[in-house]
């Protein structure tokens, strides 16, 4: 089962929306991955729950480059939240490389898990981490700033899993959030992607890569409820 052209298409589709910051990855699914045409893809499948979450970023790596893979989904039950996939698979020891959680990349049958570690395979694989070990730093680097802004968002504690906080508090520490904070971190964000942009549309060089599915994966794949305020703080 591939769900690459779908992914492709969700992607076309919601790229469409106008953003300062994102117009760099509004090329993403324009272009090609120039490694791919001369490296050969081993058999790989991907494991994970049947959400974007963790998973994402390497499915939108794998649909830019065409890739062909297994995307093995455990199913979630609606409303009980219960994968009984996942239960079957982590019992049966395929989940032990991300001790016991997903998701897991089996490349040719060997096991991968962490999902940034997995990102990073396919990126390099795929040819989204540029030419040279400094171009890849330099891609690695812009990436764990979006990580930074995932995580201080996380911190900010306003989400639904937040239960330390009353609703008032909440909304208080969401206003901040996206009045100030975000803002100031895609800031200074897009001026490091000044200085490695190559061509408008493009966060790194003049092709896509791997940030700009960092940061397509931070401003448009959020949760729906935090969409218009993360594209309006963009
Ligand atoms: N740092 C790990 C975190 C893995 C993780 O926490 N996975 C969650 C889903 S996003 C999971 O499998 N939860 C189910 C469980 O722990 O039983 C990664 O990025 O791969």
């Amino acid at each position: 089962q591939t769900h690459t052209s779908d992914n492709k298409k969700l992607f076309l589709a919601t790229m469409k929306t106008a953003l300062a910051l994102s117009s760099m990855a509004t090329a993403l699914f324009s272009g090609t991955s120039s490694a791919l045409a001369t490296t050969t893809t081993p058999n790989l499948e991907l494991k994970y729950f049947g959400a974007r979450g963790a998973a994402e970023p390497a499915r939108i790596l794998l649909a830019l480059a065409d890739a062909k893979y297994t995307d093995t989904r455990f199913e979630i039950e609606p409303g009980t939240m219960k994968a009984p996939d996942f239960l079957v698979a982590k019992e049966s020891g395929e989940l032990v490389m991300n001790l016991d959680r997903a998701p897991v990349l089996l490349v040719d049958g060997t096991s991968l898990g962490q999902s940034k570690a997995i990102e990073r395979y396919l990126a390099k694989q795929l040819g989204f981490m540029g030419q040279s070990d400094l171009e890849y730093a330099q891609i690695d680097c812009i990436v764990e700033h979006c990580r930074d802004v995932k995580d201080a968002q996380r911190r900010k504690g306003f989400s639904a899993f937040h239960r330390d906080k009353t609703d008032e508090e909440k909304a208080t520490a969401r206003r901040e959030w996206f009045d100030t904070d975000l803002p100031a971190w895609l800031e200074k964000i897009e001026k490091a992607v000044q200085l490695t942009s190559g061509k408008d549309g493009y966060a790194f060089g003049m092709e896509n890569s791997y940030v700009d599915v960092a940061i397509f994966s931070l401003l448009k794949d959020c949760g729906d409820t935090d969409m218009e305020d993360t594209l309006k703080a963009a």
